[in-house]
């Protein structure tokens, strides 16, 4: 039995056999989540495993929670990296710009791109390309086992962990049989559902509460409800003493809501500038396109975007973009 199509399982093979002799640089994004992690662990160790040299190698730190799934795979970050004679391979990561400037500066060019996202443009040499995967570590999991490279425990988890959280922990609308056949194979590999919800879920610092509830008291509902949107403002993670990504899934709040359609979340990152989060209950809603508009972009149900402006002007351009997205949707003309 194969889990991908011969074209794209032949393409894979193509590539590891490109990628031999070669010191392989596995890029993840900025604000890396488990499915960035996840995949990048485990590209990284099957290349090792297959005797090339790789490394992982992302601008922004690892985040606390996901520490236990690196466990011993080479990492780096660019400040203190020579990228001569090192070729690039990216994990996840829709849009080439989202590596960070640091990163693009050793990496002019990709060699290879691995994605599910749909609105990848494939910038590299080598584009695998995946819109009906749920994530990419489905995409790596399916083509390690049909290309029959080994899974070592490490790897197994570490994929486990970056289907379990793109698909919500197996809710969202991308959770097929194949996730659930793919996890099952990890799990007799030695990954434990228990262990990475464990580590992922259940290992909150206490101040996240005091994030949270903060953030809870911005929460509105508009349009008759079918926006829910809070926001978190500049400085709060410094007043807290948490971390960005202590509000990892803090969006889902407002997704949750009864009657809403779009849940958004605004954050004023650094002054002036403000990333936005966007969910939809149907991927029929096509929160990629809303945020595509609003110079982002990601998956129709899950997509985000970056406005270099301070939050009061986003929320009103954002608010005003939405609005008139489900005019749209509404007018059936998505
Ligand atoms: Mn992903």
């Amino acid at each position: 039995m194969s889990y991908f199509d011969s074209e794209t399982l032949v393409d894979f093979v193509e590539l590891l056999e490109a990628l031999a002799g070669k010191h392989v640089a596995v890029l993840g994004h900025l604000r890396p989540d488990a499915d960035c992690i996840g995949s990048q662990v485990a590209l990284c160790r099957a290349l090792n495993a297959c005797g090339i040299e790789a490394v992982c190698l992302n601008k922004h730190d690892t985040p606390r929670v996901l520490l236990p799934f690196v466990a011993d795979t080479p990492w780096a970050t660019p400040d203190s990296f020579d990228a001569d004679g090192w070729t690039a391979v990216a994990v996840d990561c829709a849009d080439p710009t989202r590596f960070g400037p640091e990163v693009n500066a050793l990496f002019p060019e990709f060699f290879a791109n691995i994605d599910h996202h749909r609105s990848n443009p494939g910038y590299a040499k080598v584009n695998l390309i995946d819109a009906h995967s749920a994530a990419t570590g489905e995409m790596l999991t399916g083509l390690f086992l049909d290309a029959g490279i080994d899974i070592d425990a490490v790897s197994a988890q570490a994929l486990y962990a970056a289907m379990a959280t793109d698909t919500g922990q197996f809710r969202y609308a991308a959770t097929s049989p194949r996730v659930f056949e793919l996890c099952a194979e990890l799990l007799r590999r030695g990954a434990s559902p228990a262990l990475a919800s464990e580590h992922l879920f259940e290992n909150d610092p206490f101040a996240k509460l005091d994030l949270l509830r903060r953030f809870l008291d911005t929460v509105k509902l508009e349009f008759d409800g079918r926006l829910c949107y809070g926001v978190l403002p500049y400085g709060i993670f410094e007043e807290t003493g948490t971390l960005k990504e202590d509000a990892e899934g803090f969006v889902d709040y407002c997704r949750d809501i009864a009657g809403v359609d779009i849940a958004l979340l605004l954050e004023e990152y650094e002054p002036g500038r403000t990333k936005g989060s966007l969910r939809a209950k149907t991927a029929t809603m096509h929160v990629d396109l809303l945020a595509k508009k609003l110079n982002g972009g990601g998956h129709a149900a899950a997509a985000g975007f970056n406005i270099n402006e301070p939050m009061a002007s986003v929320e009103a351009i954002t608010l005003a973009a939405i609005k008139e997205h489900l005019a749209t949707y509404d007018a059936g003309k998505l």
